[in-house]
Formats: C-alpha cells, sequence, structure tokens
C-alpha cells in the first residue's frame, strides 16, 4: 500500500532536516548498526579492524558509507515509490554482492528512524515518524521481492 501526498510531504520534509548533516546521522545509524547488531559489522570487510567504539567513531571511512548509505536512501525516497531505477542496482548489489538478509534491512531501518527522531524531536512528531515507517517498509517489501529476482531469499 502506497502513501498518500501528505506523508509524502512528511518523509520529504524531515529528510530535508536530515540532509544539511547526513553524514553524521549516517555515522550515527552505521555505529548504531554494529553496537546494536554485532553481525552485521561482520559483513564488512573494510570495518573488521574497528573493533572498539572509539575506533568507530573515530573512522572516517565509517562516516563516509554512513553518507553513501542515506543518500542513496534518500535519492530512493524522493521518488516517492517511482524508484524502480534507484532501487534495482541497489537490491542487485546487495543480493548477489553482499548478501544482506532483509532482517538487518529491518535493523537499520528502526535505527534510521530512532536517529532522526533524537536529532529532531521538535521537527519528527507522531504523523512524520508514521510516514516514515511506513516508507521504509515500502522500500525494504520492493527490496526483498527485488531480492528473489535475483535469486537471493533474503
Ligand atoms: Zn549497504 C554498500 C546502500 C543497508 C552492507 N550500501 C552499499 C552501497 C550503497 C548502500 C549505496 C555502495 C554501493 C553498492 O551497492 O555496493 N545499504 C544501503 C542502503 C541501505 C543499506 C540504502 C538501507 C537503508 N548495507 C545495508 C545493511 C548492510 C549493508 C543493513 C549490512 C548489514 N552495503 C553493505 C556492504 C557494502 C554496502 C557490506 C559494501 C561496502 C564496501 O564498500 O565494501
Amino acid at each position: 500500500m502506497g502513501l498518500s501526498d501528505d506523508e509524502w510531504n512528511h518523509v520529504l520534509g524531515i529528510w530535508a532536516k536530515v540532509e544539511p548533516d547526513l553524514s553524521a546521522h549516517g555515522q550515527e545509524v552505521i555505529i548504531r548498526l554494529f553496537q546494536l547488531h554485532p553481525e552485521t559489522q561482520e559483513r564488512f570487510a573494510k570495518f573488521k579492524n574497528l573493533t572498539t567504539i572509539d575506533a568507530l567513531k573515530s573512522s572516517e571511512e565509517v562516516k563516509k558509507h554512513g553518507t553513501t548509505v542515506l543518500t542513496a536512501l534518500g535519492r530512493i525516497l524522493k521518488q516517492k515509490n517511482n524508484h524502480e531505477q534507484e532501487l534495482k542496482p541497489l537490491a542487485e548489489s546487495h543480493a548477489t554482492k553482499h548478501k544482506i538478509p532483509v532482517k538487518y534491512l529491518e535493523f537499520i531501518c528502526e535505527i534510521i528512524v530512532k536517529v532522526i527522531a533524537e536529532k529532531h524531536p521538535s521537527d519528527f512528531g507522531a504523523d512524520s515518524q508514521a510516514a516514515m515507517k511506513k516508507a521504509l517498509e515500502l522500500f525494504r517489501n520492493d527490496m526483498a521481492s527485488k531480492y528473489k529476482e535475483f535469486g537471493f531469499q533474503g
């Protein structure tokens, strides 16, 4: 089920507040993902050496990856569900190369909502949060169905 115009306005409105500081948001999301779900860090050959919270926090590579992830996600959200072109290459790499289970996408989406809520308490009210959760659910569902097209059960 899609989002209404009003819901998309909420999603893109809060995203406009996230964008000016995308790398700090991205860094926080990645670090929290690794802290809460250590098995996710094992998927990254390039982050295996970062074994302490201080190492994660001071890593420019982590920051850079966080920016990459949120930039891609922002591009997808801005398509308001007409995201086939943006989603397909991402689904392909995550299905065939990185092999990232849908469960891990759930983890990161939940963390994204929490990080935005903490950083923007007065701009991310209940309606916006609900709209963002719905948009991320659409994203995950479409990733999951594309995964299957690429032969990955997720
Ligand atoms: Zn991911 C990579 C996005 C989630 C893991 N990613 C990546 C990139 C991007 C992204 C854009 C680059 C390009 C390619 O494709 O490769 N992600 C993203 C997004 C999301 C994600 C948007 C959601 C939201 N990932 C994820 C998760 C995980 C991952 C959850 C795990 C757990 N990724 C990954 C890896 C990689 C990537 C491993 C590779 C890295 C390097 O560089 O090495």
